[in-house]
This record gives C-alpha cells, sequence and structure tokens, in this order.
C-alpha cells in the first residue's frame, strides 16, 4: 500500500499515528504537495487532498476517517474505532470535533498565508479564531472522560491540538484556561507514535 502524505498536513497525521499505534507494516510513504495537484495524486483523488492511500490493488481510499477505518480494520489487533455501540458513535463524534478543528486552522492558515494582506477578511479571521476557542473549550470539559485506552479520539484531538499550535499559535492561546487539555496533550505528545510524526523543523 502507498499513502499519499504531506509532512505538516493534521489529517495525514491522523493516519500516520494510527499506523505506527497498530504497527502496521507495508505502507510506502509519498510525500506530495497537494495544493500543487500533482498527477500521482489526482488520478487516485480528485479532490487532490491528502491523505489518501493506495491499496494493492490499485484502488484509492480517502479522505481520513476512511482510511483510518480501513487500517483499523485490516490490520486486526485491538481495534481503535470500535465497530458499534455507543462507543463507536461518541469515538467518531470526537473525531469529527477534531477534524474540524483542523479544517478551521487550515482555512485561517491559508488567510494568514497564502493571501495578500490587504486581501485578507478579519471577520473570517475571527470567526475561525471564535470556532477553535469554543472547540478547545468543549474538549477541556470533557478531556476527563476519555477512556485510558487510546482510539481515534485521542489521536484526532492530539493531532488537531498540535496542528494548532503549528498553524495558529498567534490567533489561539489555547492553553490559558484549560489547564486538563494542556496537560493531557503534553503527556500524549510524548507517545513515540507523535514524537516520531512531528511536523520538521
Ligand atoms: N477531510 C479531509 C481533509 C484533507 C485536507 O484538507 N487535506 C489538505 C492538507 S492538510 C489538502 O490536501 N489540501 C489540498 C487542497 O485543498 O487542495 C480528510 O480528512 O482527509
Amino acid at each position: 500500500m502507498r499513502l499519499f502524505y504531506a509532512p505538516t498536513s493534521p489529517f495525514a497525521r491522523k493516519v500516520r499515528v494510527l499506523i505506527a499505534e497498530k504497527a502496521i507494516d507495508g505502507i510506502e510513504l509519498v510525500n506530495v504537495s497537494p495544493f500543487d495537484a500533482p498527477a500521482e495524486l489526482v488520478t487516485s483523488n480528485p479532490l487532490s487532498k491528502v491523505p489518501a492511500l493506495i491499496l494493492g490493488d490499485g484502488r484509492a481510499l480517502y479522505d481520513s476517517p476512511v482510511i483510518c477505518e480501513y487500517l483499523d480494520q485490516a490490520s486486526g489487533g485491538t481495534l481503535l474505532i470500535p465497530l458499534g455501540g455507543d462507543e463507536r458513535w461518541q469515538v467518531l463524534r470526537r473525531q469529527a470535533l477534531a477534524d474540524g478543528i483542523m479544517e478551521t486552522c487550515l482555512s485561517l492558515a491559508l488567510e494568514v498565508n497564502r493571501r495578500p494582506e490587504n486581501e485578507r477578511s478579519p471577520d473570517w479571521i475571527e470567526h475561525w479564531c471564535r470556532t477553535m476557542r469554543r472547540s478547545a473549550d468543549a474538549l477541556e470539559t470533557e478531556i476527563g472522560s476519555y477512556s485510558a485506552s487510546i482510539d481515534i479520539g485521542h489521536i484526532a484531538t492530539a493531532c488537531a491540538l498540535a496542528y494548532l499550535d503549528f498553524r495558529a499559535a498567534q490567533h489561539v492561546d489555547w492553553r490559558t484556561g484549560r489547564p486538563e487539555l494542556a496537560a493531557w496533550f503534553g503527556e500524549f505528545l510524548q507517545r513515540p507514535s507523535m514524537l516520531a510524526t512531528q511536523v520538521p523543523e
């Protein structure tokens, strides 16, 4: 299998952390720049987004929740996404909240880093910052109820917070007033899977 990824993509990092946590072998990582729409990526994923997973028979899977679910089930072992019951919906909702933070933070990063200053919208920037702060408040409220054993909710949450640090540190001071979340994140960051997938300096 081949995984198209970008080193800075939090969605791709989520998949890479899952691969590391489950010790899945045999996946070749292919570093691409999705915003350049490289032919090798768009022939598999017309959206030209990473991550995209190419299976052994050439079929492509995207986006990150689909890839995570596929790899989780195909690799066997302890499932990081429960197959059913209330637990499944809770874990998937947590992943959705974290993915939403990533999406909002990506919108902010594109506005701030790729748009000329005179074309940027302060209203949108403020809107996205409010969304990220509100979502961080929700995480602070529920982080204490995350289970001791990890699941995709933990992984997605950690990747989203790391992405806030990477792309939105000047806009969203998410640690202030959220001590439980900050402590949880500090500890989770020490996992080998997180250390191995850090954004390069
Ligand atoms: N919902 C998608 C989001 C993926 C995504 O937005 N990836 C970004 C990189 S962080 C991308 O490839 N963007 C390229 C583009 O929008 O052209 C997922 O979960 O995989």
